[in-house]
């Protein structure tokens, strides 16, 4: 992967996340790779793995509404965790579960009473109901590329970037 410098808001989200990993004494080298996706209500994403290009902690900010994740085993596919990943929440998805698969399901609401983490969210319940309708979701997940190359300066300036970060 080619470096281009995070935008200045990402900087600044990106210094968290790493004052947080180190708090918590988690190995991981620099996070130099964010990914943003985008869910309307519906939308989710397939069951995969991160694969190998990446350090095996993937830290993941949710803003917008909230949705279920849901961790597979790679052999059966069977559901061994559910984690309700709700707006204002960082996660981390580490250890041996990085290399199960995560999803999420294509759903209009979460049964949050499936989540792992039901006793520790703020997520208040809709009318005393377990189902939580789902809202745009926005997630900024953040990955460290074990490699990555270094583009030329010049083409970075005439890309409009000053510096690589
Ligand atoms: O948006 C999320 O919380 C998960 C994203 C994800 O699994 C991915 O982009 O590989």
């Amino acid at each position: 992967m080619l470096r281009i410098p995070f935008p200045e808001y990402l900087k600044e989200i990106n210094s968290k996340v790493k004052e947080f990993l180190e708090k918590k004494e988690f190995k991981v080298g620099e996070m130099n790779h964010v990914l943003i996706n985008e869910y309307k209500p519906g939308q989710g994403i397939m069951a995969h793995t991160d694969g190998p290009a990446y350090s095996p902690v993937v830290a993941t900010i949710s803003t917008g509404g909230g949705q279920l994740l849901n961790i597979r085993t790679k052999e059966n596919k069977e559901i061994i965790h559910s984690v309700y990943l709700e707006p204002g929440a960082l996660s981390v998805l580490h250890g041996a579960l990085y290399s199960e698969l995560h999803e999420i399901e294509e759903n209009l609401s979460d049964d949050i009473s499936r989540a792992s983490n039901f006793h520790s969210l703020s997520s208040p319940l809709e009318n005393g109901n377990f189902l939580i309708s789902r809202q745009t979701r926005i997630s900024f997940t953040f990955r460290n590329v074990r490699s990555t190359r270094f583009l030329p300066k010049a083409l970075l300036k005439t890309l409009n970037f000053d510096s690589v970060s």
